[in-house]
């Protein structure tokens, strides 16, 4: 492991770096001075992983001194910050992402090949950063890259986990969980705050002063410590921070003589528990998950991060005095990305109160004055529920702040709404009308934030008409929706620079980058057969580099001249990745029953369907081995694998996005309508040309009325329709197409393995319940999926007709920058401004 390599650092000491450099010569120095004096491996090795490590921190150096530059203009300008907190942030991988904002990809990719390196090699050696689940946690990366791009005042803070999303293997038993030890290393784009640390308590007890004031204490005390990761904006100074909390035990708290008496475990026992904290994401997407240390790691974020906006707000006083706490709304906003950061609300509470002396009704008025809520699904499951009793345990102030704030809503209710008496029992923030009382966490934001917003107009809608329907009476003006949208940098012009290139081009600038409606322009090129030649073959690189990514992972061979067609996201039921595998199913058996000739005359297709399955979600993980066993079925079929292939795509994440979103034609966005909130990924592939084939849910509605409806393929049942379909379903009225039941069938009968998938195809028969009875109406669904199928293979032969509705899908996509969207956050929510540095 020690050896002397091919590729060696320079024998001449390097001229101590500048951070500065721009010449390749000096940036090619800048590396090696840090293969040299930031070691992280044996001298004489500089493959290229050492190469990337010290690419990594050449680029982080100059990142230093913007990063620097910025937090002290914000302290010295002292603006309204925002602070979004959130337990998830997918940041994938950092490098690529840096130079381009940087603007200076072009010097590295030089100053790397006269060190004997690729760029494009170098970048691959880079971990993923997956501190999240899915759609939830992207969309949080999304904004951090917006905020700084539009030089807002604003921060990320999360958690950092030791071991995030797990990495998925697929074996012949399906998908094997594995985990992602993304720390194993070194991680280059972080920097330890020793300063920044703050205590956060579990347990414990109350303890009234004579004055009447209260005061938690006992309990475990555990240190926060800052570790911060710099997020440069595109082509500006500005550099913000996403600061990640990790758990540490106090060195006070390690009991010396314990050790030394022989009682390690005991005397360790904090130190263990402390690591705990941190040690893994919970890999629930849309799920509730009743573990207390989930609810501890909540609450860990929340405090520390609370305490140190509260230091960060008393710091920048500009020499003014002491602050006035009526100033603290108009210097901070929060921003809870869903209800996991709920306990934000009871910790400002309880901060203000019992720390800074103020009384009930001052400290309500500033926290519901700062605190705005993102809700992110209907999903019934995943509205998150604490028990009472063990919320008691864990936090006793937090808990007497929420039954304070529950019976003032209840007496506002009795003296003001008593319309509103008989709906109280589900308005509540506490459950007592189970064995196991409860805290409904949604409940406690709407009551407690200035805004609550979805994340598509349809979901906004839902939420307003049906979940939080009977607040809206209260409170009308709370509710707002914010449409999801997606960063076109890393989503177009990093992950597709050709397909960029083009679009600059025949734009004649590359303002879209941070214009993104600017791409409105193209739609006059979309007959324009230079154009369209161009675009063509920019789509066919895509999917030629796609190809070869897929023989590597898989061992699959697919023909680039193929339809692509996919569909990658969490596997859900509500999703309905089944509907897809289905239809595939049927696909492969009308194919077969063709002959030769008729066959020749189809458009051949290659399926990719990838996501993880939460690991205890049964139906979800039999659905990966379903794909799996359809495809090798498929795909080893000599007569029919020239028009069909379904490939799994094992381990889908952000970077195998990047590489599969720019090569796609056609990709499924195929919820049940009113289940997906919005949706990111249908934005993704819209921008980058791909055609859309979906039901009307989510932010496809919003997608559909940009892009224009002869280009999306739609089907399904609508929002407004699914209660009755599930009603005539539990009335025994439905009707099911022969062409699914014979799919079905086939799957029973063994024709893609022995795995036993009858209590997965169960759940679509029946007639009523979750779980059972069809819920998510794929039955009822398939057949007007099969017809936009059809539609989907005549479009394609037509190839001009598709160039030119790819080109009309990048061309409306311009709504779905989240740089949009977080100005609307900036300007609707949060009210701030930006604050670029100079
Ligand atoms: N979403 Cl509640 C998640 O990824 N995880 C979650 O725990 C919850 C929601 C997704 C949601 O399913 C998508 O429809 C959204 O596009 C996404 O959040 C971002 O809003």
């Amino acid at each position: 492991a020690n050896g002397i390599s091919k590729h060696s650092i320079s024998s001449k000491t390097p001229a101590a770096a500048h951070p500065l450099a721009v010449q390749p010569a000096e940036i090619a120095s800048n590396i090696n001075y840090h293969a040299e004096f930031s070691p992280h491996f044996s001298p004489f090795k500089f493959e290229p992983e050492q190469a990337y490590y010290a690419t990594a921190e050449s680029v982080r150096d100059r990142l230093i001194r913007q990063w620097n530059e910025t937090y002290l203009h914000f302290h010295n300008v002292d603006p309204k910050q925002t602070y979004y907190l959130s337990m998830e942030y997918l940041q994938g991988r950092a490098l690529t992402n840096a130079i381009g904002n940087l603007n200076i990809r072009d010097a590295y990719a030089d100053a790397l090949n006269k060190l004997g390196h690729e760029l494009e090699e170098i970048v691959e050696q880079e971990k993923d950063a997956a501190l999240g689940n899915g759609g939830l946690g992207r969309l949080a990366s999304c904004f951090l890259d917006s905020m700084a791009t539009l030089n807002l005042p604003a921060w990320g803070y999360g958690l950092r986990y030791r071991y995030g999303l797990f990495k998925q293997r697929i074996t012949k038993e399906g998908q094997e969980e594995v985990a992602e030890d993304w720390l194993e290393k070194f991680s280059p784009w972080e920097v330890v705050r020793h300063d920044v640390v703050f205590p956060v308590r579990f347990f414990g007890h109350v303890q009234i002063n004579p004055d009447g004031s209260r005061k938690w204490t006992g309990g475990e005390v555990i240190q926060a410590l800052a570790y911060d990761v710099p997020i440069p904006g595109y082509k500006t100074k500005n550099t913000i921070s996403l600061r990640l909390w990790e758990a540490k035990a106090c060195a006070e708290d390690f009991d010396l003589f314990q050790f030394n008496d022989g009682q390690h475990e005991s005397a360790a026992q904090l130190h263990a528990r402390a690591q705990e904290i941190c040690a893994i994401l919970y890999p629930g997407d849309a799920t509730e998950i009743g573990k207390l240390l989930r609810l501890k790691q909540q609450f860990f974020l929340c405090s520390a991060s609370l305490q140190d906006v509260i230091f960060r707000f008393k710091e920048r006083t500009n020499g003014k005095g002491p602050r006035q706490w009526s100033e603290f709304p108009s210097k901070v906003a929060l921003q809870l990305n869903d209800t996991h950061p709920t306990l934000a609300i009871p910790e400002l509470m309880r901060l203000l109160m019992d720390d800074e002396g103020l009384g009930w009704d001052e400290a309500w008025d500033i926290t519901t004055r700062t605190i705005a809520y993102t809700n992110h699904t209907v999903l019934p499951e995943a509205l998150e529920k604490w028990s009472q009793s063990e919320m008691w345990k864990l936090l006793p102030r937090h808990m007497e702040i929420i039954e304070e704030i529950d019976k003032r809503f209840v007496a506002m209710i009795h003296s003001t709404r008593t319309d509103l008496e008989s709906r109280l029992q589900t308005m509540r923030i506490l459950d007592n009308n189970r064995q196991k009382p409860v805290v409904r966490m949604a409940n406690l934001c709407v009551v407690s934030s200035h805004t609550v917003n979805g994340v598509a107009q349809l979901h906004s809608d839902i939420l307003k008409s049906e979940l939080f329907a009977d607040y809206v009476s209260i409170w009308p003006n709370k509710f707002q929706n914010k449409t999801n949208g997606v960063t076109p940098r890393r989503w177009l012009r990093f992950c597709s620079p050709e397909l960029s290139d083009i679009i600059t081009k025949y734009l004649n600038t590359d303002e879209w980058v941070t214009n993104l409606d600017l791409l409105v322009n193209l739609r006059q090129f979309a007959d324009n057969e230079a154009f369209q030649a161009e675009w063509a073959s920019a789509k066919m690189a895509n999917k030629q580099r796609l190809a070869k990514y897929m023989l590597q992972v898989t061992g699959v061979s697919i023909d680039p001249k193929s339809l692509f067609d996919i569909q990658v996201k969490r596997i859900h039921e509500y999703k309905r990745q089944l509907l897809n595998i289905i239809g595939a199913i049927y696909r492969y058996k009308k194919l077969k029953e063709m002959s030769p000739e008729e066959r020749s005359k189809t458009t051949p297709r290659t399926i990719m369907i990838g996501g993880k399955a939460f690991a205890t979600y049964t139906n979800a993980k039999s659905i990966v081995k379903l794909v799996n066993d359809v495809g090798s079925v498929i795909n080893d079929d000599p007569e029919v694998n020239n028009y069909l292939k379904v490939v799994f795509v094992p381990n889908y994440n952000v970077s195998v996005a990047e590489m599969l979103i720019p090569g796609s034609e056609l990709s499924q966005h195929i919820s049940t309508a009113g289940m997906e909130a919005s949706g990111t990924s249908n934005m993704k592939f819209a921008l980058n040309g791909c055609l859309i084939i979906g039901t009307l849910d989510g932010a496809n509605v919003e997608i559909r009325d940009e892009i224009g409806e002869d280009n999306f393929f739609l089907f399904g049942a609508t929002a407004d329709e699914v209660p009755r379909l599930r009603k005539e379903r539990e009335n025994g009225l439905f009707k099911p197409d022969p062409r699914f039941e014979e799919a079905k069938r086939l799957i029973r009968a063994g024709a893609f393995g022995s795995y036993d998938y009858n209590p997965l195809l169960d759940s679509l028969e029946g007639n009523s319940g979750y779980g059972r009875g069809d819920y998510f109406l794929v039955g009822h669904d398939f057949p007007s999926y099969m017809d936009a199928q059809d539609r989907v293979d005549e479009a394609y032969k037509d190839r001009k007709r598709w160039i030119k509705m790819s080109i009309l899908s990048t061309a409306g996509s311009g709504k779905f920058s989240s740089d949009r969207t977080i100005l609307q956050y900036a300007k609707e929510i949060w009210n701030i401004n930006e604050c670029p540095v100079p």
